[in-house]
């Protein structure tokens, strides 16, 4: 039965694996951690450092958690909302970026920090290169849970063409070394109407130490 097992890894760049499926089977569970996280350190909208409230909701998990505010981009130990430490990262999201980097034949990236990004029909992210990290070519893995998005993946400078990478329900991305400063983005989510998911969410597991 076709569609069932996961598609053949698809190369985006020297170092960058687009993994259809890859996470199908860990879905559930990982839909599970996600609300765990969420019910210790809760959905916000940040603002950037020019004041504008960013669309995507997010939160944290692991030993650092990325921030926006008007005093910039950084990454903190503690949740600024409760002052307390982000929750724990979940051993499954460990595991996962380990196997997925594997399957991309990338080091296993070992992340401390999980992004986790809320899209809700209408809301996209713009273009933009990922350099709040210590090392800038330690792989990032991202997995990509519910409503299906539009990935849009450019090159070293913001101005390259783009290509456009439909991501669907358990899709992970992986990418490090020479493309881990290409800019990227997503697209605006459609506004569908008999949709199976209320949301899009990703996870992006980054070491940022
Ligand atoms: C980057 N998130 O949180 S991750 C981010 O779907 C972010 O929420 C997006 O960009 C999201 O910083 C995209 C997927 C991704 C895939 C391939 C990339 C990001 C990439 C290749 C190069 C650089
Ligand atoms: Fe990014």
């Amino acid at each position: 039965m076709p569609g069932l097992l996961p598609a053949a890894p698809v190369a985006l760049g020297p170092e960058a694996w687009w993994l259809p499926g890859f996470a199908l089977g860990r879905a559930p569970a990982l839909l599970d951690a996600i609300a765990g996280v969420l019910a210790q350190a809760p959905l916000r909208q940040m603002q950037t450092p020019g004041g504008r409230r960013i669309g995507v909701a997010m939160s944290n998990c692991g030993a650092l958690g990325w921030t926006s505010s008007r005093e910039g981009y950084r990454y903190t130990a503690c949740d600024p909302l409760s002052g307390k430490p982000w929750p724990p990262l979940p051993a499954l999201l460990r595991a996962l970026a380990a196997d997925a980097a594997a399957a991309a034949g990338l080091p296993d990236p070992a992340p401390d920090a999980c992004l986790i990004n809320r899209y809700l029909p209408g809301v996209g992210m713009g273009l933009h290169q990922d350099r709040d990290e210590r090392d800038l070519r330690a792989a990032i893995v991202s997995v990509s849970l519910g409503l299906p998005a539009v990935f849009l993946w450019g090159g070293l400078r913001r101005r390259d063409p783009v290509q456009a990478v439909p991501l669907a329900h358990g899709d992970v991305v992986v990418w490090g070394g020479v493309d881990r400063l290409r800019f990227h983005g997503v697209r605006r989510l459609a506004r569908a109407a008999q949709a199976r998911w209320p949301c899009r969410w990703n996870l992006t597991l980054r070491r940022a130490g």
